[in-house]
């Protein structure tokens, strides 16, 4: 039978052969005849009617007006890269799906991640639910791991989905707000369906703000099972890690990055790839013997629910690295479709209820977003195993199938396509055992819905706990109905006691009359330390800094800690008043990136000062520059400074520094670098290890800057 290999490159190759990217030629109209004019339409006389006979103004305007289609229902804002995904070791013992066995073997991926709530044009940096959906294009077809950046879901039955997404999208009359579920209709629902407790923990942490993409987890959420050759089944859950760490924005800074650059995300994926900073995430499973299935005191069905990784530990069994931006937005981001259902050998379902529906649902939706039955033709979609069978015709069909029968039985084309043996690659659905009465009811387990959101809550830093209540307090804060306000106190009374009080204390409802809380079940549980935003704090990797400077700056200095940034593989840009070129003290010139219009310090993960009197004392004086330093400072960003540099941050809010004037400033803000004489060795190292950091909290609780 005609397999074919597959390597790193098969879907670029095949991609290829689709790509309009010939030397471009005269224009022509969509039959090639070549036009005179595209320009004016044809009209009887100068100032006369168009004449209907311009078939090339008719063409033209026909295809414009057709060039919409739906956005996806859920998760229509999305940026997808290209890549490859490689095993570490041979998962025999665990699956016998081809591409999970050979650590030599490269499987192609795709990948699209996006928000869930807001329309396609949204701001990228709203709080939400990250999409993290991976196409892996196999020998033995297209397997899809449609997940998210959040472990667990709001519901636990996909027979809720329609209710929820409605609650969650803007409000049915006036189509407010866009991309947020800070309004009555969501925490309504919230409200009534106690089951959302724990997800409400995740979105409400800094998961559901990330810095990037590229520093954010991924989830398959639902239960799956692997199957080995001998047709052993376990349970098991995926999960990805970025190598960069997992990092967040503050509040403050994504809400002004929505208006400021609403493409964050977006831009910051296109350009780690364009500039070679690959962005990589390990894949991992957790996995669960099926005799253990009942002896966990979480259902493990349940798509609510964790499975904390004390009990049940992640194997990191292989990497996926993104390489290469999409040639064309719509084509291949837009136009994909990934399903759960997307299924290969060795890999199999669980009956875990939501997935149970998602099996059903993404097919269903595409067939109306992408036309009709023939999208998998779309080339984004091809498998790069070869497709034979049957179906035929249908909405934009590509695909010429010779010959006379299109049936099985056959005897008119040697009986082919015929149906595959399990030896020869035929999918086999895992043999469960399943018996049980027609009812619609969920399991006695399912019902426990606070424990593991109140073992999130436990887990958390006490920075993450303030920023959790905080998002209450502007969630809960701008629903209107004082009855939904309190629904939501008592709701996560349920929770925890403290966490209650918090939240009514900020949103005008009452208190809890009895503080409550859930017990969380299993005393080794208490705490679980994946929980926590456990960033690597050893890299700055693709950070960026921002490094203000005016004419008369030190040349020197900018240089020494540039190159000690961009060797430890961070990025720098230069902002000041005006772009071009930028003199300093010593007579040498820069070029500035940026203007202070066009940079703002939402957009940089840090900031460097460099000396320089003249520089400084411009600066000083430069509402802009100061303003950046504030609004860096309060986002809890790490500020570096040497020689006259120190004097501007005086000059600022800044806190944390005792200015001494004389080279012996005391600094307590660990995320302050300063040195007076420049000389002095250790600034860089220590600037590089307070930028690892990513955030310096301990200011939050000390200060507000008002920025
Ligand atoms: Fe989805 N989801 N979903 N979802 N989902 C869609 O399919 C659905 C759920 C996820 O980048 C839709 O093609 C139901 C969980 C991602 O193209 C739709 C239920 C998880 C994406 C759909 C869920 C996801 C989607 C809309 C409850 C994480 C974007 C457009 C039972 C594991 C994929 C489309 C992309 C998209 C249905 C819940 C992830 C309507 C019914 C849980 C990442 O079919």
């Amino acid at each position: 039978m005609n397999k074919r290999r597959v390597d790193e490159n098969s879907k670029n190759e095949q991609l290829e052969q689709f790509n309009e990217d010939k030397e471009r030629e005269l224009l022509t109209t969509n039959q090639g005849l070549r036009v005179d004019d595209t320009d004016i339409s044809l009209k009887a006389g100068e100032r006369g009617p168009t004449l209907l006979e311009d078939f090339h103004f008719r063409e033209k305007l026909t295809h414009f007006d057709h060039e919409r289609i739906p956005e996806r229902v859920v998760h229509a804002r999305g940026s997808g890269a290209h890549g490859y995904f490689q095993v570490y070791e041979p998962l025999t013992e665990y699956t016998f799906a081809k591409f999970l066995q050979d650590p030599e073997k490269k499987t192609p991926v795709f990948v699209r991640f996006s928000t869930v709530v807001g329309f396609r044009g949204s701001a990228d940096t709203v709080r939400d639910v990250r999409g993290f959906a991976t196409k892996f294009y196999t020998e033995e077809g297209n397997y899809d791991i449609v997940g998210n950046n959040i472990p667990v879901f709001f519901i636990q039955d996909a027979m809720k989905f329609p209710d929820l997404v409605h609650a969650i999208k803007p409000e049915q009359d006036n189509q407010i707000p866009q991309a947020s579920a800070a309004h009555d209709t969501f925490w309504d629902f919230v409200a009534q369906h106690p089951e959302n407790a724990h997800m409400i923990m995740w979105l409400l942490s800094d998961r559901g703000i990330p810095r990037s993409y590229r520093m954010m987890q991924g989830f398959g959420v639902n239960t799956f099972r692997f199957v080995n050759a001998e047709g052993k089944g376990r349970f098991i859950k995926f999960h990805w890690r970025p190598i960069l760490g997992i990092h967040s924005l503050v509040w403050d800074e994504a809400q002004k990055l929505a208006g400021k650059d609403s493409d964050f995300n977006r831009r910051d994926l296109w350009e780690a790839i364009e500039t070679g900073n690959y962005p990589e995430f390990e894949m991992g499973v957790q996995l669960i013997e099926e005799e253990d299935e009942l002896n966990f005191d979480f259902d493990i069905l349940d798509p609510t629910k964790i499975w904390p990784e004390e009990e049940v530990p992640v194997k990191w069994i292989g990497k996926m690295t993104l390489n290469r931006n999409p040639d064309n937005f719509f084509a291949e981001t837009e136009q994909v479709a990934f399903c759960p259902a997307n299924i290969v050998p060795g890999i199999d379902f669980s009956n875990d209820p939501l997935l149970q529906g998602r099996l059903f649902s993404y097919l269903d939706t595409q067939l109306i977003r992408l036309g009709g039955p023939n999208f998998q033709e779309i080339p984004i979609n091809r498998p790069l195993a070869p497709v034979s069978n049957n179906q035929r015709e249908g909405y934009n069909r590509m695909t010429i199938n010779k010959g006379k029968g299109s049936y099985f039985p056959n005897t008119v084309a040697k009986g082919l396509p015929r149906p595959a043996s399990s030896e020869e690659g035929g999918y086999v659905h895992y043999m469960e055992k399943v018996e049980g009465r027609k009812i619609r009811a969920r399991s006695e387990k399912f019902k426990d819905f606070y424990s593991q959101a109140k073992l999130f809550w436990n887990s958390m830093s006490e920075p993450e706990k303030m920023h959790i209540v905080k998002a209450f307090h502007f969630e809960i804060g701008k629903v209107k109905d004082r009855s939904i306000r309190q629904g939501i106190v008592d709701m996560f009374n349920n929770v925890d006691g403290d966490l209650a009080i918090e939240i009514a204390k900020g949103v005008g409802a009452d208190a809890p009359k009895t503080k409550g809380g859930s017990p969380v079940t299993k005393k080794s549980r208490n705490v679980s330390q994946e929980l926590s935003e456990h960033t690597r704090k050893d890299t700055v990797m693709t950070r960026k800094i921002a490094i203000l400077a005016a004419t008369g700056y030190n040349h020197s200095e900018v240089e020494s800690v540039k190159k000690a940034l961009i060797d430890a593989g961070a990025q720098t840009e230069i902002i000041s008043k005006f772009r071009g070129m930028l003199k300093s003290s010593q007579g040498k010139e820069m070029e500035v990136d940026k203007n202070y219009e066009a940079a703002e310090s939402v957009m940089y993960d840090a900031i460097y000062i460099p000396g320089g009197q003249e520089s400084i004392s411009s600066l000083k004086m430069h509402g802009d520059a100061v303003h950046f330093i504030n609004e860096a400072f309060r986002h809890c960003k790490p500020i570096g400074a040497t020689g006259d540099g120190v004097d501007l941050l005086a000059s600022s809010d800044v806190t944390g520094v005792e200015f001494a004037g004389d080279g012996t400033d005391v600094v307590s803000d660990k995320g302050i670098v300063t040195v007076r004489d420049p000389m002095d060795g250790g600034f860089n190292e220590s600037f590089i290890a307070a930028i690892a950091q990513h955030r310096h909290w301990d200011r939050e609780s000390k200060m507000q800057v008002p920025a």
